[in-house]
């Protein structure tokens, strides 16, 4: 590990009561920065994962620290009180400042948390197998269980609108009429695939409105590589990722599992035809979801298991078409295109699961019988 890396400055301001071993930059996530850095504490090589929030993204990182001690702090409590074992890997752990707030910010003003290492785990990109699916989508399930009740107030909403896919897709609308960069012209055919699924932008906003389905606590981001892998049992051990754990609809979260957890290819792949919805997989998800959210969901939520991985599919692919006709402001990209490549495999995989559609219903009907 390198002793230079930007963090060596900012540790001073968390409690970690240990020697600075070094650190270096960590994971793949598309926002915020993370690194990893080792202390020596008690003889022993401990780590810790620090992150700078994006404050492009997240507007009021404040906020967010506050809902994610709430939400880590009622997760470890419940998990505690049920009796399992280790609940430092079972849900993450904020590490205090040494002003006892659950962030520091830097001498740029900056606001940086810091959690501990999960060891013994991983996060995967690609789906691997049946079980993990079923894994994945089981964990996802018991921590929306386990922060149903959270006590106090409504949750800050720390990127309003977030799964509101009306407006994402009024947005890209919006941005492919400016056509800001002049990229429209490369992608006409993306356009007009988006633009023939309107009709199905509003579906679950139009079933909250009507009230067949409840808003929830919900993580909103439950990409495959959210959720940690215990290395030798296998089994979801940790949710991570929490900056857009607030209200939304569980079927949010389902949407995102078979967006990131059923095709056999990675999200910026270029070559499209490795990019399928695989049917054991989305199986497995519906499997693992159901085995422990499957007694608060109700008949219209586990109706609408199967669309709601062609919704979120849409959207995040809207979510990409619009970064790339926007210059590529939002999520960090490694190489010219790379939000189109991104955006051209989500719309292949609705693709996939619109051929599927009625096979993925029945999936769902069997598992529920
Ligand atoms: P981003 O918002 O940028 O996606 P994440 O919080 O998902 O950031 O972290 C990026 C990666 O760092 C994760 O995919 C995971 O591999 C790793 N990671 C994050 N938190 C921990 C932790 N507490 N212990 C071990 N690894 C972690
Ligand atoms: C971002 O932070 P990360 O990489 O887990 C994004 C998600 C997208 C995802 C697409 C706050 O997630 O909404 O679905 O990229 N997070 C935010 O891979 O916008
Ligand atoms: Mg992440």
């Amino acid at each position: 590990m390198s002793l230079n890396a930007p963090i060596a400055a900012i540790i001073k301001g968390f409690t970690i009561f240990g020697s600075y071993l070094g650190s270096r930059p960590y994971g793949g996530g598309h926002i915020n920065d993370t690194y990893v850095a080792a202390f020596s504490q008690s003889g022993t090589r401990v780590r810790y994962i620090f992150q700078r929030i994006n404050e492009n993204v997240f507007k009021n990182p404040v906020a967010l620290m506050d809902n994610v001690r709430r939400v880590t702090e009622e997760s470890q409590a419940k998990l505690f009180r049920a009796g399992v074992p280790d609940v430092s890997r079972r849900a993450l752990k904020v590490i205090p400042s040494v002003d006892g707030r659950p962030y520091f910010q830097d001498a740029d003003g900056k606001t940086w948390r810091c959690y501990l290492f999960i060891e013994g785990a991983r996060t995967y990109d690609i789906i691997q197998s049946e079980r993990q699916a079923f894994q994945a989508a089981r964990a996802f399930g018991e921590f929306q269980a386990l922060v149903a009740e959270l006590p106090g107030d409504r949750l800050h909403e720390t990127i309003p609108n977030f799964h509101n896919t009306r407006s994402r897709f009024d947005r890209l609308k919006e941005i492919a009429g400016t056509d800001p960069h002049g990229r429209l012209k490369e992608v006409h055919s993306e356009w007009a695939f988006v633009q023939e699924r309107e009709s199905f932008v509003d579906v679950l906003l139009d079933l909250q409105a009507q009230g067949e389905i409840p808003e929830r606590i919900t993580h909103n981001d439950t990409k495959l590589n959210n959720v940690m892998i215990d290395d030798a049992t296998e089994t979801g051990i940790c949710v991570i990722d929490l900056d857009t754990v607030m209200p939304g609809l569980a079927l949010y979260d389902f949407g995102d599992m078979v967006r990131t957890a059923t095709s056999p290819a990675l999200e910026d792949e270029k070559d499209l035809s490795k990019v399928r919805l695989q049917m054991p997989m989305f199986a497995a998800l519906v499997r693992g979801y159901m085995s422990s959210a499957g007694s608060f969901l109700n008949q219209a939520e586990i109706g609408h298991l199967a669309f709601s991985g062609k919704l979120i599919t849409l959207e995040i692919g809207i979510r990409f078409l619009t970064d790339y006709l926007e210059g590529d402001v939002y999520f960090k990209v490694k190489r010219p295109g790379h939000n189109l490549d991104r955006c051209r495999t989500q719309l292949t995989l609705v693709k996939s699961i619109e051929e599927q559609e009625e096979a993925m219903e029945a999936v769902v009907r069997t598992i529920e019988s």
